[in-house]
């Protein structure tokens, strides 16, 4: 008999405004807000995240920076620029002390991870627990960075776990244990239930997992379709059958085409360039992928080829700066080239890849929350 999977969820502690602590120690006991500052203006720009005394006063991922400033008036609070290069490092590290201890190991965003201890841990919860305490202890000697689990036996409780306690939390599910570690908590709690889909079950009276679980499916199919209706019934149930996936990270993703006409023509160059933009991004979307570099080529009547790259400092995944930075590269490169010859064929290519940092938003995008 197949023993019962046995599943852990790792999800690193107020992680970029962490591994600021961790540079600056001096920063340990005040507010620390790690900001991404849009370049409109001194302070326009939002919180990535910030430490957990400066959650206290209500400063938190996603809020205005000015808004922070407001909250830690007369405070002192150290308000720090995002700086991605250390965070992806840190992140490299502990992902591969963490994989070095999973049968089936798979990335889930900057800070996140699932680990499959079924075949290490012989199925037995006893020892995933010790084994998921070494890990903590060996991330903590080897990057000073804590990092909280949970223990189930599958993704979505073992995630809901890692957020019970923190930091440095241990929270350990089994199977039996699963309904009464579930239905209290409220129906948001479940990955996918967003706001808006919040809203709504409370209008159906449903405010606990308890409550969406004992409802009828049917009903739910009905108010939400078929796919959403049957995910937040099994959800609610603590049903989930998804394996721990490893993930090949490609190196690059790019497509060429030959143009219809050979062109000199920005516009005529860009129509088929859109389009492979479009492609490529929604390969990369579906990787759960972003981005630091951007390159098109000409190939042109004589066969001879021309690119230019640009590459930003943060990886980035929206199809508007892929297109946008595009056609900055063909005009440039339209200005470069020889002008008696025309261009054949036409490449775009992106690369430079980081797992994406909206990984865990995926299925909340899909609820169209
Ligand atoms: N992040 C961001 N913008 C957001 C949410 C998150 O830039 N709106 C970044 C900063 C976080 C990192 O992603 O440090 C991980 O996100 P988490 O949601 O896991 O939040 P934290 O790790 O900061 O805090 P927690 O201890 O609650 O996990
Ligand atoms: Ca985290
Ligand atoms: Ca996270």
């Amino acid at each position: 008999m197949q023993p019962n999977r046995v599943i852990i969820h790792a999800d690193f502690d107020y992680f970029y405004a962490q591994c600021e602590e961790r540079e600056n120690p001096s920063l340990k006991d005040k507010p620390v807000v790690v900001c991404i500052y849009s370049g409109r203006g001194e302070d326009r720009g939002a919180v990535s995240t910030a430490n957990y005394i400066a959650r206290k006063y209500g400063v938190k991922s996603g809020i205005p920076i000015l808004q922070a400033k407001r909250r830690l008036k007369d405070i002192d609070a150290a308000f720090l620029p995002a700086n991605f290069e250390l965070y992806e490092k840190v992140s490299e590290n502990i992902m591969s002390i963490l994989k070095s201890y999973g049968d089936k190991f798979e990335q889930m965003g900057i800070d996140e991870a699932f680990l499959d201890v079924t075949q290490k841990t012989n199925g037995n919860y006893e020892k995933a627990k010790e084994l998921a305490q070494k890990i903590q202890t060996e991330i903590w000697e080897k990057e000073k960075i804590t990092v909280s689990m949970g223990i189930g036996p599958n993704k979505l409780i073992a995630k809901i776990a890692a957020g019970r306690q923190k930091p440095l939390g241990l929270t350990e599910v089994k199977p039996d244990d699963a309904e009464s570690f579930l239905f209290p908590l409220p129906v948001n709690e479940l990955l996918g239930v967003g706001k808006k889909t919040t809203e709504v079950m409370h209008e159906m009276r449903i405010n606990t997992v308890g409550e969406l679980a004992k409802l009828d499916v049917e009903k739910l199919t009905k108010r939400f379709g078929k796919v959403l209706g049957t995910y937040f019934h099994n959800a609610a149930n603590g049903i989930d059958s998804s394996q721990v996936q490893e993930r090949g990270m490609a190196e690059s993703v790019s497509h060429i085409l030959t143009l219809k006409e050979d062109t000199r023509d920005l516009d005529a160059l860009l129509e088929v360039a859109y389009k492979i933009c479009d492609d490529i991004s929604s390969r990369a979307r579906e990787l759960n992928l972003s981005f630091k570099t951007i390159s098109v080529q000409l190939v042109l009547q004589d066969m001879s080829a021309s690119s230019r790259a640009k590459t930003f400092d943060a990886p980035v995944e929206s199809i508007d700066v892929l297109k946008n930075t595009a056609k900055e590269l063909f005009q440039k490169l339209l200005e470069e080239i020889s002008e008696e010859l025309k261009a054949r064929r036409l490449g775009v290519k992106i690369s430079g890849f980081a797992v994406g940092r909206q990984a865990q938003k995926h299925i909340t995008e899909f609820a169209k929350d």
